[in-house]
């Protein structure tokens, strides 16, 4: 029976924790979080973490003591993102990859993000790319923007495949400024994914209200998926999401139903390719 990689995103840098309440911003909340989200089917973990102010940060001593935290407590996959928030300057994100991750995010392009720029030159892609090539981190390629995906093709082709060997992206689908949550938009993606490397996987996260859209039509691709409250902060209309947990329990349960059941983590460690 084939599965469903299932990654959370937990925190994010957007939301304030004072809007917020159930966001996980210390070390402890996150790992609290990762524990019960592994429990009910996540195998990946994408981080942002926050400072004592609970302000993104992209502190390297954070960084690593929240990579050793969640390794000792859980056995989830641990991506972090060198996204960062959008007025995190370059050299701090790269610096990202100093924690030796197993996993980090890299974006693919350049997007309006909200009332926002989502910066990502092609030099700093490429940087991005070929430090985690040499440092054995296996990246999960962030797709904004159908663009985005011609941009990894060329990416490819002309700095080789990525650590590991496996190609795994996940499509950002309704931020306002990049592509929407809708099944056309999975479906360009679909056809545009045909001339990536044979093998290569997706997951998909819809955020805010196209987050149950875009996971039923991820689900029905034979994509993977994110959830978290990074991407969305309702469970339902009027209803705030009480926990990262709720967010992975209705996933897992989703992805059973289509007879696709959470992937265990040591088979998405197989399937992406991570050797540590
Ligand atoms: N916070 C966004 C500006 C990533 O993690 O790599 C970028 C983001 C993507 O969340
Ligand atoms: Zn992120």
């Amino acid at each position: 029976m084939t599965t469903t990689l299932i990654t959370v995103a937990p925190t994010g840098a957007e939301s304030r924790k004072s809007d917020v309440p159930a966001l996980p911003v210390t070390l402890a909340e996150l790992v609290a979080t990762a524990r019960e989200c592994e429990a009910v089917g996540a195998s990946v973990i994408h981080v942002h973490l926050r400072d004592d102010t609970a302000e993104p940060t992209l502190d390297l001593g954070r960084l690593k003591e929240a990579v050793a935290a969640l390794r000792a407590e859980t056995g989830l996959i641990v991506q972090l993102s060198s996204g960062g928030a959008v007025t995190d300057p370059e050299e701090d994100r790269l610096r990202v990859l100093d924690a030796e991750p197993d996993m980090a995010s890299c974006t693919m392009g350049t997007v309006n993000f909200g009332d926002d720029v989502f910066l990502n030159r092609w030099g700093f892609i490429v940087d991005l790319h070929t430090r985690m090539q040499e440092r054995a981190i296996v990246p999960e390629y962030e797709i904004f923007d159908l663009g985005q995906l011609t941009a990894l093709q060329r990416l490819l082709d002309r700095h080789g495949l990525p650590y590991g060997g496996h190609v795994h992206l996940d499509l950002v689908m309704g931020v306002p400024g990049g592509m929407p949550g809708t099944v056309p938009a999975v479906s360009a993606c679909l056809q545009a994914m045909r001339d990536l490397p044979e093998g290569t996987t997706f997951s998909a996260t819809g955020i805010g209200r196209s987050t149950l859209p875009v996971l039923l039509t991820s689900l029905a691709a034979g994509g993977h998926l994110r959830v978290g409250m990074e991407d969305t902060i309702t469970y339902a209309k009027g209803q705030p999401v009480e926990s990262n947990a709720q967010l992975v329990a209705r996933a897992a349960g989703f992805a059973r139903l289509a007879q696709r059941p959470p992937m265990p983590v040591a088979a998405a460690r197989e399937l992406l390719g991570i050797r540590r």
